[in-house]
């Protein structure tokens, strides 16, 4: 039987991975944070004795190097992060501290403890950034972060790199594009338009305002990039993935997929801060822009290349643009619509 320890496991991605190693036979240890609420829904359902819940912090080194110290992992999953690219801009330090230095002190808890553990970190789309656009960008794409999250990922790409290459540490990096499920954060696009929408569909809602609608994402479906940070440790040497769909579509297109679930064609009039989505039956305002959302510098297009997880590690997304938005609309549907 493996262990692993999770860190980020009230997460997207750690409820989904916790559930994916649980399955496996996996001892699943989790890193979670005090709040003055709680923060345990989407992993409030795992009743299993193979899961573990541990208090700590990825800016607290001592209580990082006490859990490997004591657990001794097989693998280490860190997923912990201020991951909202938007708010990164609001609080830059802390998310420095956290998404970035985070990953160093669990490095150093690894070397120190001298534990012969494998790492994963949660690298991200989002070190392309933009200027000059390549799309698609692969493993070989040189990095241009274009925000203090960006930026705090891209320290954390490389001192994994480094301590792989200086400590002979199986750490790898999976540069993930975005990946998206009905447990997604409601302050990220794809998870506020489907609550949204399941809202303004059972007339509890007006309309939803948004940002940059030209924004191109990479969507994916959370459960088919988990399975991917596991093989990304089963190999037999450490290196580093993109994941990703290979397919790219504007915030407008998941706007018009999503009204799409529940009957409803929209049609745009207007360009820039005054365009204006119409449901085109009954001519009602739906979606407006608001520049609150804009950030100080966007992202314009991610498109990745996962050619190389797909040949070395046979992974594959199994799941559509279109699949995506249904499952997101039916979960939301199921909890503010009908
Ligand atoms: P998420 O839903 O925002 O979850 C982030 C997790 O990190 C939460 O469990 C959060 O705990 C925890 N966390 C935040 N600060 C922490 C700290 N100082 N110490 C310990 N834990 C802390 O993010 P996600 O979508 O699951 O993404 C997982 C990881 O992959 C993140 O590192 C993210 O940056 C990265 N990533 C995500 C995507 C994507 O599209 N989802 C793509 C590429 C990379 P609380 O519940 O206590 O806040
Ligand atoms: O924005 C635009 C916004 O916040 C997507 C994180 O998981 O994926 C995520 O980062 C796009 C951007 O995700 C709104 O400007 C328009 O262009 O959903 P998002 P993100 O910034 O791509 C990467 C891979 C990560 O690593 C991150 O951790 O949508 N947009 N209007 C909006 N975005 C938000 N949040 N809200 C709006 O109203």
């Amino acid at each position: 039987m493996k262990t692993a320890i999770i860190t980020g496991v009230t997460g997207q991605d750690g409820s989904y991975l916790t559930e994916f190693l649980l399955s496996k036979g996996y001892e699943v240890h989790g890193l979670i944070r005090r709040h003055s609420t709680s923060c345990t829904q989407r992993i409030a359902h795992i009743a299993d004795e193979k899961f573990f819940l541990h208090y700590g912090d990825v800016t607290d080194s001592l209580c990082l190097t006490h859990l490997v110290k004591e657990i001794q992992p097989d693998e280490i999953y860190n997923l912990a992060a201020q991951s909202h690219v938007g708010i990164s801009f609001d609080v830059p330090e802390y998310t420095a501290e956290a998404t970035g230095i985070g990953t160093l002190k669990i490095l150093e808890a690894i070397r120190q403890n001298k534990i012969d553990t494998k790492f994963y970190q949660a690298s991200t789309s989002e070190l392309f950034g933009g200027l000059p656009y390549t799309a698609p960008q692969s493993e070989t794409t040189p990095f241009h972060p274009r925000s203090p999250y960006a930026a705090a990922k891209l320290y954390a790409y490389w001192i994994t790199v480094n301590y792989r290459e200086a400590y002979n540490i199986f750490a790898c990096n999976g540069i993930l594009f975005n990946h998206e499920s009905p447990r997604r954060g409601e302050d990220f696009v794809t998870r506020k338009i489907s609550t949204a929408v399941a809202k303004i569909f059972a007339g509890r809602q007006e309309k939803i305002s948004l940002g940059n609608l030209d924004a191109k994402r990479d969507w994916g479906f959370a459960k088919d990039y988990v399975e991917g940070m596991w093989l990304i440790l089963q190999q037999d040497k450490p290196d580093d993935f993109v994941l990703a769909t290979g397919e790219t579509h504007t915030v407008r297109e998941f706007v018009e997929a999503a009204f799409e679930e529940v009957g409803i064609k929209i049609i745009w009039r207007g360009a820039g801060v005054d365009e204006k989505g119409y449901d085109s039956e009954s001519g009602k305002l739906l979606v407006d822009v608001n520049p609150k959302y804009f950030r100080p510098a966007e992202v314009d297009l991610l498109l990745g290349d996962s050619s190389k997880a797909q040949k070395i590690l046979g992974w594959q997304r199994k799941v559509s643009f279109r699949e995506l938005v249904k499952i997101m609309m039916q979960a939301d549907l199921e909890n503010y619509g009908r």
